[in-house]
């Protein structure tokens, strides 16, 4: 088999840079481990950054999410028994939208399914290799068969756990990490949303996390340790929580039904250094993990491939290569402005175990200059939304 670009993973980042490689006429095969059905129906991300919706938009994939999407024109925090709200739309004159990933991951694979594009299912890579030369290739097996794809380069959007970065020689890599010592416990539940828009909650129990996913379903989150046992927690259990820790004096948001599903998922921040070597390109979660807290992972894989199916697009135009040169120079810009965005919204608004009085204190401090100010405000708005991709 050969092709253009050859895709490890079909996530949100592998899936759209197939799709955007194809609208400027370069072709692409994308090797997925998982099969179909469960891709489509993994519960990941919800938020989409403007700036996501848009590109989604533009290239033709805007339809089902503008029809079913909610439109989010700000968000709520929650301390100290107040409810403080940030609009972002007067504060930047930008929003978010409330879709969820796997519902951008069903779109995108009818999409490239209806455009005649390839993507295997089932298909476990291996290993991938010949990346300083000029034809990279990937080895993966598929019904117990070992087969290759030949391409002129690599794209590894295999994930974190993915096995494109072990390629990179160990000593031209460097990877910065920060394990929080929390994790979160998410449901989906079949009850309709109280609330126009999500709310985090910094409450004397820990973190907590309103959102939803349409009319009739509700996502929630409770900040519990890394490791905990799921068996623990009854569904009674939970709901009494979220109860404690969202309701404020006069607003309890919370409207209980049948938990669909549960899990804890732990919280890192993860930088690996460079995202690319010879004819390799890694983007979205294969080079960066964010704490779920700013809503920035999905948004941040779409931001790779955006600048990555430029930079393919002027050297299959062109022949230049100076975009590829510089891609993740290009992308860690914005990676490490999310990483902070991410770290502080989590600092600020999860337990951090035994702290003292003055760390408490210091915190409720730091989230009301925060909701008094609007320098503040705007600050926490801006990142929410998105900051503007680089021309
Ligand atoms: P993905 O989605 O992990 O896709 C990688 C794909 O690669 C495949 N793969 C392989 N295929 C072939 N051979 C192999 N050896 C392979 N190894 C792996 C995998 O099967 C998979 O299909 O990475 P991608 O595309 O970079 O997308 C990243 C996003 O999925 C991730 O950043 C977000 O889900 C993070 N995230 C959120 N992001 C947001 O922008 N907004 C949010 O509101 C948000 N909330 C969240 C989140 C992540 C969460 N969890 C579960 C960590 C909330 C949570 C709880
Ligand atoms: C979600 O709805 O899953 C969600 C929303 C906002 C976040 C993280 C997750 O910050």
């Amino acid at each position: 088999m050969r092709t253009q670009v050859g895709i490890v993973g079909a996530g949100p980042a592998g899936l759209l840079l197939s799709h955007l490689l194809h609208l400027q006429g370069i072709s692409s095969v994308i090797l997925e481990a998982r099969d179909r059905p469960y891709i489509e129906n993994r519960i990941r991300a919800g938020v989409l950054e403007q700036g996501t919706v848009d590109i989604l938009t533009e290239t033709g994939l805007g339809e089902r999410m503008q029809r079913e999407g909610l439109h989010h024109r700000g968000t709520s925090l929650r301390f100290q028994g107040e409810i403080h709200e940030i609009d972002f739309v007067e504060l930047t004159g930008r929003a978010v939208m409330v879709y969820a990933q796997h519902e951008v991951v069903k779109d995108l694979v009818a999409a490239r399914l209806a455009a005649g594009g390839s993507i295997v299912f089932d298909a476990h890579v291996t290993g991938v290799d010949g990346l300083t030369g000029d034809r990279p290739t990937i080895h993966f097996e598929q019904g117990g068969q070992k087969q290759t794809l030949e391409c002129d380069f690599i794209a590894g959007c295999d994930g974190f756990h993915g096995p494109c970065k072990e390629a990179i020689p160990a000593e031209l890599l460097k990877g910065y990490d920060r394990v929080y010592p929390f994790g979160w416990l998410g449901i989906l539940a079949e009850a309709p949303p109280s609330q126009d828009e999500l709310i985090y909650a910094n409450h004397d129990r820990g973190f907590a996390l309103y959102s939803m996913r349409s009319p009739t379903i509700t996502r929630h989150y409770v900040q519990v340790t890394p490791d905990e046992d799921l068996n623990q927690w009854s569904d009674a259990r939970i709901w009494d929580e979220l109860h404690q820790r969202l309701s404020v004096p006069g607003n309890d948001p919370i409207i209980e039904g049948p938990i669909l599903q549960k899990s804890v998922t732990g919280m890192r921040s993860f930088v690996l250094e460079p995202m690319q070597y010879g004819r390799l390109f890694l983007a979205g979660d294969s080079a960066h993990i964010v704490p779920p807290t700013g809503a920035k992972g999905m948004n941040l894989a779409v931001a790779d491939v955006r600048v990555l199916s430029q930079a393919l697009e002027r050297h299959y135009a062109s022949g230049s290569n100076d975009m590829l040169e510089r891609y993740s120079q290009i992308c860690l810009r914005r990676v490490w402005r999310a990483q902070h965005f991410s770290w502080w919204m989590t600092s600020m608004l999860h337990r951090f175990g035994p702290e003292n009085d003055f760390d408490r204190h210091r915190q409720m401090a730091e989230l009301t200059s925060v909701v008094t100010s609007e320098a503040g405000q705007k600050y926490l708005a801006e990142n929410y939304v998105g900051l503007p991709f680089e021309t």
